[in-house]
């Protein structure tokens, strides 16, 4: 819908604020002071919730009580501004998701001298029947305000509306940022999330005030982790079938080989060989072979390993189209893991089609392996998330090495990971702590089911050592669970 704006009524927006100009820096104390408050008056609440999507969640934000408290409007409305500002937004107007931002926005756009719109829920059903409010100027920029983002579905939802009536929306500014992927769905959208207070943030600053304990906030972690939004379900392009993966352009070829192959043997298992001879892991690979995807190996726990071992596993893995992943979890600079990778004892690059690193030591540790792997055609994962209990990884640790893979596509080619965390249906997930039964070790490890790793959590491939290697009859037991995986895949295309 266009609006014709009366000349009068420009006029009267004369004073209203087009140019940026520097605000004061949002200061840490302000901040943890914020935080803290949110807390004092149950804006966030740690317990056990059940969620409108049927989840149970261990935190609560309930941003609506803050109308109460007309100090802490104030406060976060000046926040979100000076956030919007410090991430370099420019906007001609401001709308806020209803209902909850909607007098956060007021705020803001009153103080701030910003021109206001305000979204409907529904259109009326008599006189204009407009789904905004206020005076719209088509090719205008409009920033959304919101409090709280999980999903991002409610910032996309009021982004449609306004760029529906011909404005253009570039940014939205948000309180908190749940950390479960909402910024990679909406900047896959093209809207830049501005966040005051992140999820880790809000955690670390309310363990240091004696507010929650550490195992509260460990919980919320791994909530967070474990739902993810950014998957399949949100990303319509990650909807896409194994062979189709294939077959995308920017498909590293590594993967898309991976990906043909799972089509072709209906399988999406890895078994883990966790096995300590030669001849119990040549064994093993031969017998589940016809089953797998990949075979994945720890070649620093066989007693016996030896480079003519290495050349019969290649053999098999021809003879059995399966890939040979050694699970090395490189680790250290680049220039270690180079000479890791290559030499030693073991010459990993001279015959696992695919290794794994972790991401903490930074862009290095990438860079030493694929200097040696990508010029054979090898490829990498990164350890994005794992499944053992009280795993470090935060929800920013693992947006960052989403991050670091998209910035070496010639050799990261996916992750390995609880769920899936890359919206990117070129990245192949794969998933470890997988068995029928549910439970753990007694040493950290945690199971999941194959169902819920690939229907629930998006993920691509499982990963299951002794839920097959404990079995007295391990080829049936990998049976199984290849019909289980491959079942789950096709419940979870058939679902869409
Ligand atoms: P399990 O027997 O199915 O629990 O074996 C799991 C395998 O996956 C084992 O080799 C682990 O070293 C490996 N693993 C894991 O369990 N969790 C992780 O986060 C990563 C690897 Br990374």
């Amino acid at each position: 819908m266009t609006s014709h704006t009366p000349d009068s009524a420009r006029d009267l927006n004369r004073n209203v604020r087009r140019e940026w100009r520097r605000l004061p820096r949002m200061d840490d104390t302000e901040l943890d002071d914020l935080i803290v408050k949110l807390y004092d008056t149950e804006a966030v609440k740690f317990g056990t919730f059940t969620l409108k999507s049927g989840l149970t969640s261990p935190v609560y934000f309930d941003l609506r009580v803050i109308v109460s408290y007309p100090d802490l409007m104030s406060q976060v409305s000046s926040l979100l501004w000076r956030r919007a500002g410090a991430g370099g937004a420019r906007f001609d107007c401001a709308c806020g998701v209803p209902y909850t931002a909607l007098p956060l926005a007021t705020i803001f756009c009153v103080t701030e001298r910003v021109p206001m719109l305000i979204r409907r829920k529904e259109a009326k059903t008599y006189g204009t029947k407009r789904l905004i409010e206020g005076l719209i100027r088509p090719g205008e920029v409009c920033l959304i305000v919101e409090d709280v983002v999980t999903s991002g579905s409610s910032v996309l939802e009021t982004a449609r509306v306004l760029r529906g009536e011909g404005l253009k929306v570039t940014d939205a500014v948000v309180l908190l940022d749940r950390g479960q992927g909402g910024r990679e769905r909406l900047a896959a959208e093209g809207i830049v999330l501005h966040s005051v207070i992140s999820i880790s943030r809000l955690l670390a600053v309310l363990v240091g005030s004696g507010r929650i304990d550490a195992s509260a906030s460990s919980s919320v972690e791994r909530f967070v982790r474990e739902n993810q939004t950014c998957g399949w379900r949100a990303e319509p392009r990650g909807v896409l079938g194994y062979a189709q993966r294939a077959a995308l352009p920017r498909t590293h070829p590594l993967a898309a080989r991976l990906f043909t192959l799972m089509e072709e043997k209906s399988t999406n298992l890895c078994v883990s060989a966790d096995v300590s001879s030669a001849a119990e892991l040549l064994e093993l690979a031969d017998a589940v072979g016809p089953h797998v995807c990949v075979l994945k190996t720890h070649v620093d726990i066989l007693e016996d390993f030896s480079p003519a071992m290495a050349t019969a596993l290649r053999e098999l893995a021809q003879k059995h189209n399966f890939l040979i992943f050694e699970d090395r979890k490189f680790a250290d600079i680049g220039n270690t893991v180079k000479h890791q990778y290559e030499g030693g004892v073991y010459k990993i690059s001279s015959w696992a089609h695919m290794v794994n690193a972790h991401a903490m030591p930074g862009p290095g540790v990438v860079e030493g392996l694929r200097a040696i792997g990508q010029p054979l055609g090898h490829g990498c994962l990164l350890i994005a998330q794992m499944s053992s209990q009280g795993c470090l990884a935060t929800a920013e640790y693992t947006q960052a090495v989403v991050k670091m893979a998209d910035d070496y596509p010639d050799f990261v080619f996916g992750f390995i990971s609880t769920s899936r965390v890359s919206s990117d249906p070129e990245h192949i997930h794969m998933t470890p702590g997988v068995q029928l039964r549910s439970g753990g070790d007694g040493l950290g490890q945690q199971y999941t089911s194959p169902d819920e790793v690939i229907c629930s959590k998006g993920s691509d491939v499982i990963i299951v050592g002794r839920g097959i290697l404990a079995s007295s009859d391990r080829l049936k037991a990998a049976e199984e669970y290849k019909v289980a995986g491959w079942e789950a895949y096709l419940r979870r295309m058939s679902s869409l």
